[in-house]
């Protein structure tokens, strides 16, 4: 099959680059870190523990060209319908554009509305802060409890937690977004109606999980504080009133965003109230100011020099030309254990696509490699064997502030100790002879040290980045969460998807509606018979179990 001049370079790249170790790349050049670091606010990016040099760097950089990624670029920040499938524009940038400048779809300009709403959500979440705004029986609202799923669930539940330093001391947040019962029961079972508020938190409003569990929450409220106190104690995020007027929450509480606000890049819209609220607006307004501050890099640094554009770049190189289908992302930090589960949805709902932008299946190149991670050191006790010996390499992005938000003893020396030593690791391996080495000096005879020396060697060259921001402020974490938001959106543009839509999630959803009404009423044999006997099973333990527990 031919393929573009692009690709034919870097496949010979490839074959170039086959036998050619980091470390010998290292042994060479002692300049190869400061040629490959890009220092840009309070982040630094050392991607230079990555299985390149600059012929494929180039090549990577006359991949991007050849796919007009500079276009791309503007055409996403200018308000061009790029989700192609939904035709909507997408412009969760505008939502951080602090610059006065104007950004238009359909000839209209967003930002007025985009103020508006935020002017709201200062004005709401320094009234519920400051106690003028209160419960129905005049308490001051403590509890914070978001409702709701996916992209208006993952965004503001990561954030909060990464952020927890800078909550107010009175003030807790508590997030359901499971149709679990157990997510309302644990979360209502720890608070007091008097102090809570509810956030509804859809776009669509439609959504089954959210609407079961805020019509569960209503149901406590009501009978707790009768009808009356709902106005107190439920606003809504959305970009459907007449939704949110049918369930039963005034407009006037509906902070509202817009169809050009994908899901998962929603959390700096007003489905970020949860955070404005926890942290305050104007850690909220730093946090946004961040996130812009990575738009403008993105936007104008040179693509050498261009954080996102370089990522996207290397991870292309292992998914389509190494074929590794997988990376991990590490953050040495506490407050940072739920971003994986974050990037999961970023990534992978945004590119595990199968469709092309010209409507063909794509068949002869990978688009979204999995990507899973967990908070170091604690996954170096769990998974970082296979990252270390596995047959496959993974790549790994490892984040870690420099300064900790709780410096206690020498903690944080040792966890930086112990990331930097894991890319080291990575890289440089340890030969079989070094293993044996090691093992003579521990004075094992020669016997065992043939049985153990393969074992405890270890092949390295696998790779890298490392971020490494000074300390984790609302500023620094909008960065870091935007230079995802952009490398996803290089990504797409390479593989030629629309990182915007999400049809993958709607079978099995239209699914679980036919089996809803069966799991309750019995089989009609419309399915396979492995589902039609689980349907049957479940729905005869359950006619037994639930009987007997009522
Ligand atoms: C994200 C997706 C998806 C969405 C949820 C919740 O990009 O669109 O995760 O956020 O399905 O949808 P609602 O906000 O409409 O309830």
């Amino acid at each position: 099959m031919a393929v573009s001049p692009a690709v034919a370079k870097l496949m010979d790249e490839y074959k170039r680059f086959a036998d050619i170790k980091m470390n010998d790349l290292f042994n060479k050049d002692h300049q190869r870190a400061d040629k490959y670091t890009i220092e840009f606010e309070n982040l630094t990016f050392d991607y230079s523990k990555n299985r390149f040099d600059d012929g494929v760097l180039q090549a990577l950089l006359a991949l991007a060209e050849e796919h007009h990624l500079k276009e791309r670029i503007e055409d996403m920040f200018s308000g061009k319908k790029i989700n192609v499938t939904e035709n909507r524009a997408v412009l969760h940038t505008a939502l951080r554009n602090f610059s006065g400048k104007s950004v238009c779809v359909d000839g209209n300009d967003v930002m007025p509305e985009i103020r508006r709403v935020l002017a709201k959500m200062k004005e709401f979440s320094e009234s519920v802060r400051n106690g003028s705004f209160k419960g129905y029986t005049g308490k001051k609202l403590k509890n914070i409890v978001n409702i709701g799923i996916g992209g208006s669930d993952l965004g503001p539940y990561m954030v909060t937690a990464a952020l927890k330093k800078y909550w107010a001391k009175d003030i807790n947040c508590y997030f359901i977004s499971n149709i679990d019962g157990t997510a309302c029961a644990e979360v209502l079972g720890q608070i007091n109606p008097e102090e809570t508020l509810f956030i509804v938190a859809s776009k669509t409003f439609t959504t089954i999980e959210t609407l079961t569990n805020a019509k569960t929450c209503r149901e406590w409220l009501v009978k707790a504080l009768g009808d009356k106190a709902v106005a107190n104690h439920f606003v809504a995020l959305s970009t459907n009133a007449k939704a949110v007027a049918e369930f039963g929450i005034d407009t006037n509480n509906m902070f509202e965003f817009w169809d050009f606000v994908g899901g998962r890049y929603s959390l700096w819209s007003a489905i970020g109230l949860s955070i404005a609220l926890a942290i305050g607006y104007d850690n909220f307004e730093a946090l946004l100011k961040g996130a812009e501050a990575m738009d403008n890099h993105f936007r104008t640094a040179p693509f050498e020099k261009n954080i996102p554009v370089i990522m996207a770049l290397l991870g292309i190189w292992y998914n389509d030309y190494y074929n590794i289908h997988r990376y991990a992302v590490i953050p040495y930090d506490q407050y940072l254990k739920f971003l994986p589960s974050y990037l999961q949805q970023l990534d992978m709902e945004s590119n595990g696509k199968s469709v092309r932008l010209d409507n063909r299946k794509i068949t002869d190149y990978a688009t979204g490699p999995a990507l899973f991670g967990g908070a170091g050191t604690d996954v170096q006790h769990s998974f970082f064997q296979l990252l270390h010996q596995g047959t496959e390499p993974v790549p790994v992005d490892f984040i870690i502030p420099a300064v900790s938000q709780n410096e206690i003893g020498k903690h944080h020396e040792i966890l930086l100790a112990n990331i930097l030593a894991q890319a080291e690791a990575l890289m440089k391996g340890k030969s079989i002879e070094e293993a044996a080495a090691e093992l003579r000096e521990k004075g094992k005879s020669e016997e065992e040290i043939e049985k153990l020396k393969l074992n405890k060697s270890f092949d390295g060259n696998r790779p890298s980045n490392m971020f490494i921001i000074d300390k984790l402020t609302p500023f620094a974490l909008g960065m870091l969460i935007a230079m995802y938001e952009h490398k996803v959106y290089t990504q797409g543009v390479i593989w030629e998807i629309d990182s915007f839509d999400q049809w993958g999630v709607e079978l099995g959803k239209q699914l679980a509606l036919k089996i809803l009404p069966e799991l309750e009423s019995g089989v009609s044999a419309k399915h396979d018979c492995s589902t039609e006997k689980l349907i049957n099973k479940v729905r005869n333990i359950r006619a037994k179990e639930v009987k007997k527990a009522a």
